[in-house]
């Protein structure tokens, strides 16, 4: 929990009471869509026959999920990197400008993408340390969980970070298959907090032990150097290529959480100064070029319209890194923040066929959503236990006059402050304070530049025409404020406040670490 947290030690989540959202007619509507339409055939010899049987059966998913990668960072939201495959996938896919993260940090963030929950309402907060006791627990329900039990084959490659101990792994959480790290790739001893002390400094000690590389459960690699994560890139790919070949006549769930482009960068030989704008273009590129390979082989496979891809990044850059670090392009602020620079991803769903294509949904989204919208999509049950997300379907198939289903969204940061609530146009933040380079510029090589802790008061932005959050609108509208208040007093009833010291009753434990517990040792 040292160097990523940012101040979100301990978070919550927030809760919207599960009832307020399904009373919206939207939910029910969607379902109809989504199991009707059937894939267009391509049969032809060969890997045709294959596609024929591919499309017949339930469809795949696969999920990329790339780590600190700015609003602003790519073509099709502005960026001003190449990323021809990206631009190539948003052109035949649909683009969701206004789609939210639940946490502006890792481990959060993470788990409410594989639960469909809130971090707040699993008890994962901040970005897990080598020293950490806690995981996601045994009892929440994952995408992989409910993809399997569809008969689907599912595989992590990545980064995890819910857990490095075995019984937090993704093994144990519905992925047949995991190679990866278990948490950040900073959290080795060349981290800059440490490597540049003395050798016998104290702080230094304090440092992180050597960043070890599992496959399943077994470290196979225990010290993972500069050399090993230049490859990371590739060899996820490469895996991930493989593993689609394997499962072509399978349905299959692929997560693909990349390591990049979260610090220290790193890229192959081959993408090596080629965005001539840095190493963080030159390892966005790498990550679209990713994308493409497996874009490429689910064509090549005949799958492509039998496959719902996402595309998203876990939180937005990591700004003091300054030039190893992505944009919020025009959102405020970025990682470790609650303002829509740390939140609002850029998010591209792609199915041909069945997500329109060159679109753009304005509409708010969030990957709390992604759970259940795969659960649609694959014919899954929902979990048992209640969970935050709702059926995007509708948006994601483009239905006309399809609405966000969420009456609010709620943002729960730096140990379980709720920082802000959001309906379709208004955000409301309570008094708080943040991490914020205050105008200075960031870091150079790789270290990060200090930042210091500003204060906002109670704030109302209007995100329809100030998605930057820069003017205060509260008092020409006290009637929203007082709406949200009253969304935000609920909230807190459900999930909890520390900000207003409200305890919620609808919380559930993080996993964690009992005597006689497998550890992970390298
Ligand atoms: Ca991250």
């Amino acid at each position: 929990m040292r160097n990523e947290r940012i101040g979100d030690d301990g978070s919550q989540r927030r809760g919207v009471p599960h009832d307020t959202r399904m009373k919206l007619p939207l939910v029910t509507l969607v379902l109809a869509a989504c199991s009707t339409v059937l894939p267009a055939q391509k049969g032809i010899p060969h890997e045709g026959r294959a596609a024929t049987a591919a499309n017949s059966r339930r469809p795949n998913v696969v999920v990329f999920f790339i780590d600190d990668l700015g609003y602003g960072d790519i073509g099709p939201f502005g960026g001003a990197f190449p990323t021809p495959n990206l631009d190539r996938m948003a052109k035949e896919g649909m683009r969701f400008t206004d789609f939210s993260v639940s946490s502006a940090v890792c481990s959060a963030s993470r788990a409410a993408l594989l639960t469909g929950c809130y971090h707040q309402r699993v008890g994962i907060a901040g970005a897990l340390g080598p020293d950490a006791q806690i995981g996601l627990h045994e009892n929440e329900t994952t995408i992989a969980e409910l993809c399997r039990a569809q008969g689907y084959a599912t595989a992590c490659f990545g980064k995890w970070h819910l857990g490095h101990h075995p019984k937090f792994l993704p093994t144990r959480h519905g992925f047949d298959e995991f190679y990866g790290l278990p948490y950040s790739n900073d959290m080795w001893p060349l981290h800059p907090n440490y490597a540049n002390l003395p050798k016998d400094a104290k702080a230094r000690k304090q440092g992180y032990p050597s960043l070890p590389l599992l496959e399943g459960e077994r470290v196979v690699d225990a010290e993972v150097t500069g050399s090993d994560q230049e490859l990371l890139t590739r060899t996820y790919t490469e895996r991930a290529v493989d593993f689609v070949e394997r499962n072509r006549e399978r349905p299959f769930f692929l997560y693909v959480p990349h390591t990049m482009v979260h610090v220290p960068l790193f890229v192959s030989a081959e993408f090596a100064g080629k965005s001539c704008k840095g190493l963080y273009g030159d390892a966005v590129m790498e990550i679209d070029a990713s994308v493409g390979r497996i874009l490429d082989t689910l064509r090549r496979l005949e799958l492509d319209s039998n496959t719902l891809v996402l595309f998203t990044s876990d939180n937005g850059p990591w700004l003091p890194y300054g030039e190893h670090a992505g944009s919020a392009g025009p959102l405020r602020e970025g990682k470790g923040t609650m303002f829509e620079g740390g939140i609002r991803t850029p998010t591209i769903a792609w199915w041909p066929g069945r997500v329109p294509a060159g679109a753009a949904c304005a509409e708010f989204a969030a990957t709390i959503d992604v759970l259940p919208t795969i659960a649609k999509v694959v014919g899954a049950k929902l979990p048992e236990h209640k969970i935050d997300g709702l059926d995007i379907t509708p948006l994601l198939f483009g239905e006309a006059g399809a609405t966000s289903p969420h009456e609010v969204f709620c943002c729960w940061y730096a140990g379980g402050q709720l920082q802000a609530v959001r309906d379709a146009r208004w955000k409301l933040h309570f008094p708080h304070g943040y991490p914020s380079l205050d105008g200075k510029p960031g870091g150079r090589g790789g270290s990060p530049a200090p930042q210091t802790t500003q204060q906002i008061g109670l704030s109302l932005f209007d995100l329809r025409n100030d998605p930057g959050e820069r003017i205060d609108v509260a008092a020409a509208n006290p009637d929203v404020v007082a709406r949200l208040q009253k969304l935000a007093d609920a909230a807190r009833a459900e999930l909890g406040d520390t900000l207003t010291k409200t305890k919620g009753t609808g919380a559930r434990p993080a996993g964690r670490l009992q005597d006689g517990d497998a550890r992970l040792v390298w």
